[in-house]
């Protein structure tokens, strides 16, 4: 054996040695040494060719949430690298390790108008938490691994390496092919809040009379789901969640209030936000949809704020008390701090509250769902998987119809990562590749698909990767021949004034047949429920087809259209 590696050779070592198991992307000239590479190597790296960059990031993405492990997707120059940007800002700016490695005309060429040449560090940079173009192979494996610790320490996030055509023919050194296994998942190295931040939160949560927590996606991220049953069950305090924050604790367990905002949020649980007079944001930015364009918590409101940046403390409301650290780590002390003062119990009566919420909230619910009016109702489909999903399926949603009726009814009945969707940047075309990337993570559970048809068009492609693949993924269509969304927004606030949204009506089950997707057309809510056991049971793809009820018509838990 020499003692040295070419560049692609290191390039691939070095992702074994970060225990990657699966790499999503596309070739290119530029890739050429790298595929050679990974073609002659013994690795146990699997590596799934995708239609479009677009999807692998999103593969990566979907791969990287189910699993807390870096996901990979990789393309080629030029194009390639401006396919693979959505997947990198998602990921970034919703908390998750995803890998974008580009390769890149030859450092020899730069500047010599070469076929594809971008300056491809500066495209990356606003879009990832680390980037950078490597300029030489001997810095390969110094690169990689600072790529790893910037993915998977303190807040999550993409990074991008670029890898030049000419350097992956140059020597690298086999002495400097090593990682930390650490960084192989996130979060790696977590830390824990200083001290007295916990009391000091504790403190003034028990000064309160009716206090909310609200999750984001952080208590999942961190593994905090535990600690989070204990507290609130200990204090009986209620705990809502944004979208992303679902699964922080079951959707049944009794203290979980469900999704609150303008996405999935409703009057009804909208109601505990406004009565609140303290409120605990826990690994949640408090953006724009779970506050409804901070209309709630009003401004006085007292926050306490747990969260592992401390650049979202005091972003948006004037906070009491910050906590900084990790969410596992920083309830593992709030938990030790009131065990150590035996103080619990501390009844707050959430428990109760929520069921009443919950109760008045499920009476319209099921009063919709049981309708045979057609086109279908949404809360129809809702319920139709509610009866059929197996407790521990992966859900994932594309932002349109599916997204707000999804967070707002369906009950996950087990805490953790079981529903994923991209609220960062709400990019249409997310969920079918993302599903795939879910399946890769997680095999042995049931992946299902949830997008409307503008978002089928964005993404068709892919099924044809998923039929190579093999992957028993359920994809449902909700079919309003429009971009509903819009639409709905266009009636909400243009006072109905139409424009440019609607488009032909597509046989989406007839286009999923001929990759080889078994596939349904329904638009009878009778033959619905029949029809989706037949393809969640089913052990290949499947798709069905649901003309649904326009998003405009619909009543849709949606407080405010505009994001
Ligand atoms: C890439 C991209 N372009 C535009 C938008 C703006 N947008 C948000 S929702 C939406 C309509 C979604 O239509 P569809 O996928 O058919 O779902 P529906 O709302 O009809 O259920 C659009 C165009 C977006 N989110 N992403």
């Amino acid at each position: 054996m020499t003692s040295h590696l070419n560049g692609a050779e290191a390039m691939v070592r070095m992702l074994q040695c970060h225990g990657v198991r699966h790499i999503f992307g596309l070739c290119g000239d530029t890739t050429l040494p790298f595929y050679d590479a990974m073609a002659r190597l013994d690795h146990n790296i699997t590596h799934v060719l995708t239609r479009d960059e677009r999807s692998a990031a999103y593969m990566a993405d979907g791969y990287s949430r189910v699993t807390g492990r870096v996901g990979v997707a990789e393309g080629p120059s030029g194009g390639g690298a401006t396919y693979i940007l959505p997947g990198l800002i998602e990921a970034t700016e919703s908390s998750y390790a995803v890998l974008g490695i580009t390769t890149d005309i030859s450092v020899g060429s730069y500047g010599k108008y070469p076929l594809t040449e971008v300056n491809q560090e500066a495209l990356m940079q606003p879009l990832t938490k680390w980037n950078t173009v490597i300029k030489q192979a001997a810095h390969i494996p110094r690169m990689v691994r600072a790529a790893f610790r910037a993915m998977t320490t303190t807040r999550a996030g993409a990074a991008h390496l670029g890898l030049p055509y000419d350097i992956q023919y140059d020597p690298v050194d086999r002495a400097d092919i090593w990682g930390d296994p650490k960084h192989q998942s996130y979060p790696a190295y977590p830390q824990a809040p200083e001290p007295g931040a916990a009391e000091a939160a504790i403190e003034a949560i028990l000064s309160a009379k009716h206090p909310l927590i609200i999750c984001g996606g952080g208590v999942v991220i961190s593994g905090a789901m535990e600690e989070l049953s204990r507290l609130a069950i200990r204090l009986d305090i209620p705990v809502a969640t944004s979208i992303s924050g679902q699964g922080s604790l079951a959707e049944t367990h009794p203290n979980c209030l469900g999704v609150v905002g303008s996405n999935g949020g409703t009057d009804q649980t909208w109601e505990m936000m406004q009565n609140a007079d303290l409120v605990v944001f826990m690994g949640c930015r408090a953006g724009s949809t779970t506050t409804s364009r901070w209309e709630a918590p009003s401004p006085g409101t007292r926050i306490i704020h747990f969260d592992n940046d401390p650049m979202v403390i005091g972003a948006n409301y004037q906070t009491e008390v910050g906590v900084v650290g990790d969410l596992r780590l920083a309830l593992l002390q709030v938990n030790a701090v009131l065990d150590a003062r035996d103080q619990g119990a501390e009844t707050f009566g959430g428990a109760a509250a929520i069921a009443g919420i919950k109760k008045r909230k499920f009476a319209v619910f099921q009063k919709y769902a049981a309708s045979s009016q057609a086109p279908i109702r949404p809360e129809r489909v809702i319920d139709a998987l509610m009866k059929i999903l197996p407790a521990d399926a992966t859900v994932v949603s594309d932002p349109g119809t599916s997204c707000p009726y999804f967070s707002a009814y369906y009950q996950l009945p087990q805490a953790g990562r079981h529903f994923i969707t991209n609220r960062a940047h709400g990019a249409l075309g997310y969920s079918l590749s993302a599903a795939l990337g879910a399946w890769f993570g997680r095999p042995s559970s049931k992946v299902v698909a949830l997008m409307g048809d503008g978002s089928f068009g964005f993404t068709v492609g892919e099924l044809e990767t998923v039929c190579r693949c093999r992957a028993p993924i359920t994809f449902i269509v909700f079919s309003n021949s429009n971009f509903g969304w819009i639409k709905a927004s266009q009636n909400a606030e243009q006072d109905a004034r139409y424009y440019n949204v609607d488009f032909n009506q597509t046989d989406h089950a007839a286009i999923a047949a001929a990759y080889g997707v078994k596939s349904w057309r329904v638009e009878d809510p009778n033959d619905l429920e029949r029809v989706m056991r037949l393809a969640v049971g089913h052990d290949g793809p499947t798709l069905i087809d649901i003309v649904t009820q326009p998003l405009e018509q619909s009543n849709a838990p949606v407080r405010r259209w505009m994001g």
